[in-house]
């Protein structure tokens, strides 16, 4: 049996199937050909199980053997540890890589969830709250767009940190707000043209399109 477990919702609605964040693991964890197996935890009734593992009632976690890890970034981090492929072993690009982690999520990720939150609820008429989430995002886009205009992937070679930002802002470009962003759009085609990507999409695709 593998060793090692991600836990999921057993249901999500239809719009954030293919975006949830188990995928970034189910990622990783294809990049780097660790064995693994995935379980469910009820989306609709939240157990105590499930707040012992994770205290927001959220998904995903992932244990390791006796290790029980909660929040996507710790767990890319914990399998990065785990697979050269995934957190490279030279003291800057390993470095790079795990500075990277942290503005895909509190820089970018803090810009990008509340404008797609207005996406998803069509709630993107003018409104002086609109017009604030809106400015918010581009202010960080229009800085990734140099970094990524630079590089191909952000620490030199792929790693989880290119994984979690290309999480991030594929789901902005799903509402088409990387359109003046050519590097950002480039960066997730490339990121997800990736076989590892593919197989992570199709499966959490599967996994809840299974779910009664
Ligand atoms: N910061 C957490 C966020 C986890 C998160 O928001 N998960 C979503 C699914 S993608 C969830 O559990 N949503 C249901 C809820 O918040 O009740 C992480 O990166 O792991």
């Amino acid at each position: 049996m593998a060793d090692l477990v991600l836990t999921t919702f057993d249901w999500v609605p239809e719009t954030p199937r293919g975006y949830v964040r188990d995928l970034r693991v189910r990622w990783a964890l294809e990049e780097a050909g660790l064995p693994y197996r995935v379980e469910s935890t009820p989306f609709r009734e939240r157990t105590a199980e499930h707040f012992a593992h994770q205290p927001f009632g959220q998904a995903p976690w992932l244990t390791d053997g006796d290790l029980s890890i909660f929040e996507s970034g710790a767990i890319l981090l914990h399998l990065g540890e785990r697979s050269a492929t995934l957190l490279p072993v030279d003291p800057h690009g390993r470095s790079d890589a795990i500075e990277w982690l942290f503005p895909a999520l509190n820089s970018v990720e803090m810009a990008s969830l509340p404008w797609s939150l207005f996406k998803f609820s069509g709630d993107t008429d003018d409104t002086s709250g609109w017009r604030l989430f809106d400015q918010f995002l581009k202010a960080r886009l229009q800085h990734m767009e140099p970094v990524l205009a630079g590089r191909e992937w952000l620490a030199g070679t792929f790693s989880v940190a290119d994984i979690l930002m290309a999480d991030v802002l594929r789901l902005v470009d799903r509402f088409d707000g990387l359109a003046n962003y050519p590097a950002c759009r480039g960066y997730v085609a490339r990121a997800t043209a990736r076989p590892a990507f593919a197989k992570a999409h199709a499966d959490q695709m599967a996994h809840f399109a299974a779910a009664v």
